[in-house]
């Protein structure tokens, strides 16, 4: 029998949780997945990491990071984002495989930095772009890989949620330029920037983004300091003890259009003051042939018009021959925003095994992922999504529109 991976992970709140979820629905679920020992919860507050570390079922705790990324077969990064550059690179000299939270890092040159490392390191260097991994998603993107839509000619991507509507919500890190990087744009838009490169980015779809125009925009730029530490809606909720406020320093709300190599046009949109919309990421995509919509609040479902039809028809994705629908319930039992997560630790831990254990559509050569050590989105697709992001800071700071290199 092989040794399980050991696995150390910074970072214990929403993300720790999902992750650690994730590692232990595996065995259950994904029995040909690698044995995973969540071995060293990592963070600052030793009472807390006693806490969590007992809820997420990790063995120890460990204030000292730069020991941990040396010491354990697999690191996840899934602590705020100005904390994902200095340890992933030092995981990654250390020859350690690396999991890392999107955005891949608060600004472009550390996921420059990031991304040469990984480059360097060659092991699995993965960015945890979990919406890749909803089946409906899959499911899209292999009827636009058969040409089934045609030529593409728009994409729309849209992420709305509603947390800071109210302008006595707490301050939060993801509120802090310097901790944060930028605010809707990093967080939600590297999601859609993402699934908009996976869906269309083929030559032989839309291909890259060539050029864009962006615009931000902050709607309230002071909010009361609670502890500081709200991390989720539920938190930002406030509950009126606050005694200073402190400055919000990123976008509220961001847009962009786009222009692609093919000559499609595209839309995204961003905001956290999208009232009545709680985690709303919707995809739309019209071809010469047909277009397909998604939106994450209905993730089993995949909208498909085709030239022939009168509308659209609704696809439920929970069939058994569906993307990773085989390892949960029977057709109709839907799924949910966690399972996204066991199905990318499943592929990321299934490359850093070397297992053949994916099922990741097959390349050309019949590979998947996970058998020849690859793990898609990687850290490269963490600086695409980042350079294009960039770009919207910049176009809106200039007031015109930029091409990408
Ligand atoms: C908070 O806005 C957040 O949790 C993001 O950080 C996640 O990436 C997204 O999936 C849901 O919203």
């Amino acid at each position: 029998m092989t040794e399980p991976l050991e696995v150390g992970v910074l970072g214990y709140r929403f993300m720790g949780k999902a992750h650690a979820n994730a590692m232990a629905r595996l065995p259950m679920f994904f029995p040909d997945a690698p044995d995973v020992s969540r071995s060293v919860l990592v963070g600052r507050d030793e009472d807390a990491l006693e806490e969590a570390a007992d809820r997420l079922g990790f063995d120890s705790i460990s204030t000292d990071w730069e020991a941990v990324v040396d010491d354990v077969d697999v690191f996840y990064n899934l602590g705020p984002n100005h904390v994902h550059p200095e340890p992933s690179i030092a995981a990654l000299e250390a020859g350690t495989p690396v999991f890392c939270e999107k955005p891949l890092a608060p600004t472009l040159d550390d996921a420059e930095r990031m991304a040469d490392a990984a480059a360097e390191a060659g092991v699995p260097a993965g960015t945890a772009f979990n919406y890749r991994f909803v089946p409906a998603i899959q499911y899209a993107k292999a009827l636009l890989e058969d040409g089934e839509l045609g030529e593409i000619r728009h994409v729309h991507g849209r992420y709305l949620q509603d947390w800071l509507v109210d302008p006595d919500a707490p301050w939060s890190w993801r509120l802090d330029e310097e901790l944060a990087g930028s605010g809707v744009l990093g967080d939600l838009g590297a999601h859609t920037v993402d699934l908009v490169r996976f869906l269309v980015g083929d030559d032989d779809l839309a291909g890259d983004i060539e050029r864009l125009s962006g615009h931000l925009q902050t709607f309230v730029d002071e909010r009361p300091v609670e502890d500081g530490s709200a991390e989720t809606p539920e938190e930002s909720r406030g509950d009126g003890d606050a005694v200073e406020t402190r400055p919000v320093t990123v976008d509220d709300a961001y847009s962009a259009q786009l222009e692609f190599a093919n000559g499609a046009v595209g839309t995204l949109e961003g905001s956290r003051y999208a009232t009545g919309h709680k985690n709303d990421h919707t995809i739309e995509i019209h071809g010469s042939q047909g277009s397909l919509r998604f939106s994450l609040e209905r993730l089993n479902e995949l909208e498909v018009h085709r030239e022939s039809d009168r509308g659209y028809e609704t696809i439920l994705v929970t069939d058994a021959d569906d993307p990773y629908v085989d390892h949960w319930w029977p057709p109709g039992h839907v799924i949910g925003w966690e399972h996204t997560f066991v199905h990318e630790n499943y592929e990321f831990l299934a490359a850093v095994a070397g297992s053949e254990a994916s099922q990741t559509p097959r390349n050309e050569d019949g590979e998947t992922a996970g058998e020849d050590g690859e793990f898609e989105p990687n850290f490269a697709d963490g600086l695409a999504a980042q350079r294009v992001l960039e770009r919207v800071v910049e176009s809106d700071e200039r007031g015109e529109w930029l091409t990408l290199e």
